[in-house]
């Protein structure tokens, strides 16, 4: 059996508990060394004002991932990573040590139980347009990014 095609997927980082920059960094090694992945482009780091959420601002970033895993084996994956850096679930949008979340897989459209790709609240988010704007400028429009200028958010 031939391998699967490898597929580029966008994963969006974010943290706002501890270190935020230093999760971020260790969080891109522990994706770098994990099976299966390949990192691709990264976007500059964030601090952000918390959306939808409360606690301390946030550090966010995203990155593009080339892989041969299946939508949900790269989720599952994801998850495992957050684990791997202390992340608890106290309550929904509780502030975390590490959060990635699947943007993107190629172009797939996904909508299970279990994960839904295009992320559903993307396109709402200036934490997330505008570094996915700065590694894969072809899926932010200009129009998107001017819907959520108002959100706080600072480049390291
Ligand atoms: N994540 C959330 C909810 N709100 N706000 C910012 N600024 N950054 C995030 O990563 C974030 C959020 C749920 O995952
Ligand atoms: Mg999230
Ligand atoms: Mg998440």
């Amino acid at each position: 059996m031939s391998p699967r095609d490898p597929c580029t997927a966008y994963v969006a980082l974010g943290s706002n508990l501890g270190d935020g920059v230093g999760h971020l960094q260790q969080a891109l090694q522990t994706l770098a060394a994990w099976p299966g992945l390949q990192l691709g482009r990264q976007s500059s780091f964030y601090r952000t004002a918390p959306v939808d959420a409360d606690g301390p601002d946030y550090t966010n970033a995203v990155v593009a991932v080339t892989t041969p895993l299946t939508a949900p084996d790269l989720l599952r994956a994801l998850q495992a990573i957050e684990q791997r850096h202390g992340r608890t679930r106290a309550y929904r949008n509780a502030p975390r040590t590490l959060d990635l979340d699947l943007l993107l897989y190629g172009d797939a459209q996904i909508s299970s139980p279990q994960l839904v790709v295009p992320h559903p609240r993307m396109a709402l988010r200036a934490f997330v347009l505008v570094p996915l704007a700065e590694v894969a400028p072809s899926w932010v429009l200009p129009a998107q990014l001017g819907a959520v200028q108002e959100q706080a958010i600072t480049k390291l």
